[in-house]
């Protein structure tokens, strides 16, 4: 099959599923057309069946807000016809379904019937779609893609709810991990090694720093832990609430032992040094950042939100708290990491069950079955 993926290119877990699902499509003989406004940050330069399209947004002083879904639109209707593409794939509703709409009936006054998929990561439907602004569009895109899926059942029902969406079938197809990558016994571990310094427990935190992801309250978490026992805390990512963050380590007198090491595109590597990981989001659709640290051995602490008990088996590859929590998911960190004997079950069970449910070639297999489906009923 001929597809293209539209996705956010920058630095999050829906731009991360989007570019790894492409670079595996191709794997597996489909040629795959990313339809972009930059480089996807986990596409590498250059993969046999990988093509870049670059979303060019023209500039005029008119414009205040230079209208980023209409090139897209224009770019994905080129790239469709310039190459012969049998479908759209796009990741995250706003603006790509929309877009994607558009470039399916411009198609169609040239007689070309494309087919449109647009799979709900999570803020589209559960904040920003929500929004005033943005809900009436976001109904009529979803509603007119021919085929939605959603990365959580927590999700599917979210849209049900919020969009009523009469007539819509969402399909869940789970985020998924890369085994070979996500490999604990595969990596020295540096960060042990560098800046945890010898038996602290390492604690980690991946994100983009977006007040969802509620980065004061993983360094309250770590401060509990930080008063049991010798501990590290490593922040990877960036984002608006990293200046909040470094503030509270200081305001809890932390933050010698809290290292930021800003946006790191592989983490698999740093993941292999942590003990724990930590992710108190307000809400999380699915929580690929979660599933990763499982994969690489270690359990989870997080809340109680969203699609992330379909992730973390509670008590047993982790802890899921009442959001905004942190001296039970404080208590509940100190509890997994005081006793040796169950941080390794734990941790054993996590990779295992990781492999188990969200492996890449299963979920790879589940979108090209989706695809084949709808490039049949056409
Ligand atoms: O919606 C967002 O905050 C951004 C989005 C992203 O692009 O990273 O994250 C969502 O999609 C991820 C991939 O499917 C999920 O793992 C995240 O849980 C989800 N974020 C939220 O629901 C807050």
């Amino acid at each position: 099959m001929k597809i293209g993926i539209t996705c956010y290119p920058t630095y999050g877990g829906s731009g991360a599923v989007a570019t790894e699902l492409g670079i595996a499509l191709a794997e597996r003989g489909h040629e795959v057309h990313f339809i972009t406004y930059q480089q996807p940050f986990r596409l590498p330069s250059f993969l046999p069946g990988v093509y870049f399209h670059e979303v060019d947004v023209g500039k005029y002083p008119l414009f205040e807000y230079p209208p980023y879904d209409l090139a897209l639109a224009v770019r994905m209707h080129e790239v469709v016809l310039s190459h012969g593409l049998d479908l759209l794939h796009v990741h995250y509703a706003i603006p790509h379904a929309t877009s994607a709409w558009i470039a399916k009936e411009m198609l169609r006054e040239n007689g070309h019937d494309i087919q449109v998929i647009t799979t709900l990561h999570g803020t589209d439907i559960t904040i920003v779609g929500q929004d005033r602004s943005f809900h009436a569009i976001t109904k009529f895109s979803i509603e007119k893609s021919d085929r939605i899926t959603a990365v959580s059942n927590f999700l599917k029902e979210e849209t049900f709810f919020a969009f009523g969406c009469a007539g819509c079938h969402v399909e869940v197809i789970h985020n998924f991990i890369d085994p070979a990558i996500y490999d604990r016994s595969k990596y020295a571990p540096v960060i042990r090694d560098q800046i945890g310094g010898g038996s602290r427990k390492i604690l980690m935190h991946v994100s983009n720093f977006r007040p969802v992801k509620r980065v004061r309250d993983v360094v309250q978490i770590f401060a509990r832990v930080h008063a049991e026992m010798p501990s590290t805390l490593v922040m990877v990512g960036d984002g608006p609430d990293r200046d909040d963050a470094e503030e509270e380590a200081r305001t809890l007198g932390v933050e010698r032992d809290v290292h930021f090491l800003g946006k790191i595109e592989r983490v698999a590597p740093l993941l292999a040094s942590a003990d724990l990981f930590l992710l108190p989001s307000d809400r999380e659709s699915f929580g690929l950042s979660a599933l990763e640290a499982l994969a690489s051995g270690v359990p989870v602490i997080g809340c109680s939100v969203g699609g992330l008990p379909e992730v973390v088996r509670e008590g047993e590859t982790g802890a899921l708290r009442a959001p905004h929590d942190v001296d039970a998911m404080g208590r509940a960190a100190v509890e997994i990491l005081h006793d040796g004997e169950r941080w390794q079950e734990m941790s054993t069970l996590a990779a295992r069950d990781a492999r188990a449910r969200f492996s890449r070639d299963a979920v790879v297999a589940q979108y090209e079955a989706l695809y084949e489906s709808t490039l049949a009923s056409r």
